[in-house]
């Protein structure tokens, strides 16, 4: 058996003029509870860092760069390196994202996997599926999503990667995720909120054998604009459907590509009045859920698993080079 310990740390409301130290304070006090608990791997929401900023239309660029973190390697950054720090200290992995100003200058929505153990970011993932628009709905009380404005599209792929470290007894078999699937160290991949809507991302994580897939996420309810005033709908019902819709792409993923997934909300009423569904949950390569979110505020949701348990699907029902049938699927990589 491969046994792991893993939490999402859901994050609750994070205020447009919230401080960084103060969000970054309570993502410590989050990764300290999961270090006593045992959890080895953490994995924390989309943009974490800040409020989720890309509702707002920004008049001044230099107000809009305070929401960005600088450079290739933001570990050592003002402000946010304590959460490094703690992961070193505590020997505990994590996934965290945030928008990150390349030093050319163009940004993206990213995420890394820093390795507690090795003291370094194993994987780097940059947000492939920007949803929303880029410029804002003519509407003033529309709920705006200006991802398309501020970041570009991942320009490094679904590069799924071993996690060295967690599994004491893992046999090493080499650094090639796509080598000997079940053995070994864990087989990660990352994907960013919209992502993981795409049963394609999956699929691409899927085909090379990944076990657990991470996933931090900010999804608003109440924003009818966004979803195309598809049908009148109560804020109610926009909230049911919201959390009905994220729990359906992580256990049908899941269950789909045979791996365990986490993920992990940015949640709660940013401003008092910004609404993001909670739900950070454990799913099981079986698609059920096994440990998920109580509430909308801050949360660490702690599940065991056992990789292995994903052999049972790879080896059977999804043993895609037994099963798959390509030649009828040319259609989907085709523009
Ligand atoms: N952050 C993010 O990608 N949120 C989107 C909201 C939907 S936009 C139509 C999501 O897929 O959850």
């Amino acid at each position: 058996s491969r046994v792991l310990n893993v939490a999402a740390a859901q994050v609750g409301a994070v205020d447009r003029d919230a401080s960084k130290e103060d969000t970054v304070r309570r993502m410590v006090a989050l990764l300290e509870d999961a270090i006593s608990q045992g959890v080895q791997l953490v994995v924390f929401p989309e943009t974490t860092f800040t409020t989720f900023f890309p509702r707002f239309l920004f008049d001044d660029p230099a107000e809009l760069e305070k929401y960005f973190e600088q450079g290739h390697d933001i570990t050592n950054n003002d402000g946010v390196k304590q959460l490094f720090e703690t992961a070193r200290r505590g020997k505990v992995d994590l996934y965290v994202g945030y928008a990150e100003r390349a030093d050319d200058g163009r940004g993206f929505n990213t995420c890394i996997y820093y390795s507690g153990h090795a003291g370094r970011t194993l994987s780097k993932y940059r947000k492939i599926h920007l949803p929303g628009t880029r410029d804002p709905f003519p509407d003033p009380e529309a709920i705006n999503q200006l991802e398309k404005r501020y970041f570009e599209p991942g320009n490094l792929g679904f590069n799924a990667f071993r996690a060295p470290g967690l599994v004491p007894d893992a046999s090493k078999k080499g650094t090639n995720a796509k080598a000997s699937i079940g053995n070994g160290d864990p087989i990660m991949g990352m994907m960013i909120c919209n992502d993981r809507r795409w049963p394609e991302a999956w699929r691409v994580y899927g085909l090379q054998g990944v076990e657990l897939v991470l996933v931090g996420y900010n999804t608003p309810y109440n924003a009818p604009h966004l979803f195309g005033f598809r049908k009148p709908m109560s804020v109610e019902q926009a909230e049911k459907e919201a959390y009905y819709h994220h729990k359906l792409v992580m256990e049908a993923n899941s269950y789909m590509n045979a791996c365990f997934s986490i993920s992990a909300a940015r949640a709660g009423f940013d401003d008092g009045k910004y609404d993001l569904i909670g739900g950070s949950a454990v799913v099981s390569p079986n698609g059920y859920t096994i440990a998920q979110a109580k509430g909308i505020g801050d949360e660490l949701v702690v599940a065991k698993i056992d990789l292995d348990d994903c052999k049972q699907g790879k080896e059977t029902t999804f043993a895609f080079e037994r099963h798959r049938r390509t030649e009828a699927y040319g259609l989907i990589t085709w523009q």
